[in-house]
């Protein structure tokens, strides 16, 4: 019997194996697409879907998932910019370049971020410029106090040739600077009464880590404490320190504002953020692929400053709410003369930068 139906159940076995891979064909492709999305951090999922129709030639080539570190939380105009360049880089190659964002330093305090990206570990995040002045010194002039005029000054410049160069500067230092974000200005806040520029003499002041910021606390009589930012809720709540300074969303979200409650609005410094990627991953990838990146980082800025202009508002409408006791400044004069011997130390550093700046005054 076994000899008599061989070829009959050869035949079967065939017809069975047709019916088999006719079946995986057409439902199997579907469901497997999940392989393309493990990297899942829930913003990228949408457009993943999307790629095996996409016939663009950007779709074509290799596949990455990158992570960009960001120090803010998930929904503060900082991160939502990101995620709209990691959106944009991902549509427009057709799913083939994926950018996890983790917000809420996740992966490093800034500074321990920017080192991570500069070795390559990190590719890519959102810093201010402030923290960028101990790898690029350059980066330094924008811890100079009032050396612009408003936020519109600060664009004219960013959005300048000036600007420009100074993101690729920062290809000596082993990034590429993509894109500049809003951060409005810079203003001081404590847990002691703030009602002039007396009354920060003597007061241990938390700042950026940089070494313009340490000769700006000089000239104001007061000691700077240079510490990375997720320590200074803590600082501030035990009088490690007496006071910090940053913008209202910064004052905000970080809840800063419930254990400094006195802000007086100084304005000293506009310090810009900057989206870089790391220059060995840079290198790797194809001029098309850079290309799109630092269009989609550029295409992001207009998100980025209106969510900005948004939060800034409200941020400022829930600090007052809760209490916080701001001071307006109505002559600024006397902070400008008290900081001056700053600009004449650094005056000849950055003249060139200086002059760029003034020339869009
Ligand atoms: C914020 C900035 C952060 C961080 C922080 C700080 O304005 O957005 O990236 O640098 O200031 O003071 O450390």
């Amino acid at each position: 019997m076994t000899n008599k139906h061989p070829r009959i159940i050869s035949w079967f076995i065939v017809a069975l194996i047709l019916v088999l891979l006719a079946a995986c064909s057409s439902g199997g492709g579907g469901t497997s697409s999940s392989g393309g999305n493990t990297s899942g951090n829930g913003n990228t999922s949408g457009n993943t879907g999307s790629n095996a129709s996409d016939s663009k030639s950007s779709s074509d080539g290799p596949r990455y998932t990158f992570r960009l570190a960001e120090t803010h939380p998930a929904e503060y105009p900082t991160t939502l910019g990101d995620r709209k360049f990691a959106e944009l880089v991902n549509e427009r190659t057709g799913g083939r370049i994926t950018i996890d964002v983790f917000p809420s330093a996740q992966l490093g305090e800034e500074r321990a971020a920017i080192e991570q990206v500069q070795l390559g570990a990190i590719e890519f995040t959102r810093v201010s410029t402030g923290l960028m002045a101990e790898f690029n010194q350059d980066f330094g002039v924008f811890s100079l106090p009032y050396i612009f005029d408003d936020d519109d000054h600060v664009w004219r410049f960013l959005l300048s040739e000036a600007g420009d160069q100074l993101l690729d500067s920062l290809q000596d230092s082993g990034f590429q600077g993509l894109a500049w974000y809003s951060s409005g200005s810079r203003s001081f806040y404590s847990s002691k009464p703030l009602n002039s520029i007396e009354d920060l003499k003597g007061l241990k002041i938390r700042v950026q880590e940089n070494q313009v910021n340490i000769a700006l606390m000089d000239a104001l009589g007061a000691s700077a404490t240079p510490m990375p930012y997720g320590e200074v809720y803590s600082s501030l709540q035990t009088g490690v320190i007496d006071a910090a300074e940053n913008n209202y969303p910064s004052y905000y979200s970080s809840g800063h504002y419930e254990v400094a409650k006195y802000m007086i609005l100084d304005g000293h410094q506009r310090v810009p953020e900057v989206l870089i990627v790391s220059k060995t991953v840079w290198d790797k990838l194809s001029p098309e692929d850079q290309e799109i990146i630092r269009q989609s980082a550029i295409d992001s800025i207009a998100y980025q400053r209106e969510k900005w202009a948004e939060f800034e508002k409200e941020s400022e409408t829930m600090v007052r709410a809760a209490g916080s006791i701001i001071t307006e400044v109505t002559d600024i004069k006397p902070w400008q003369e008290a900081v001056k011997p700053v600009i004449d130390q650094y005056r000849d550093k950055y003249a060139n930068i200086l002059d760029a700046i003034d020339a869009v005054r």
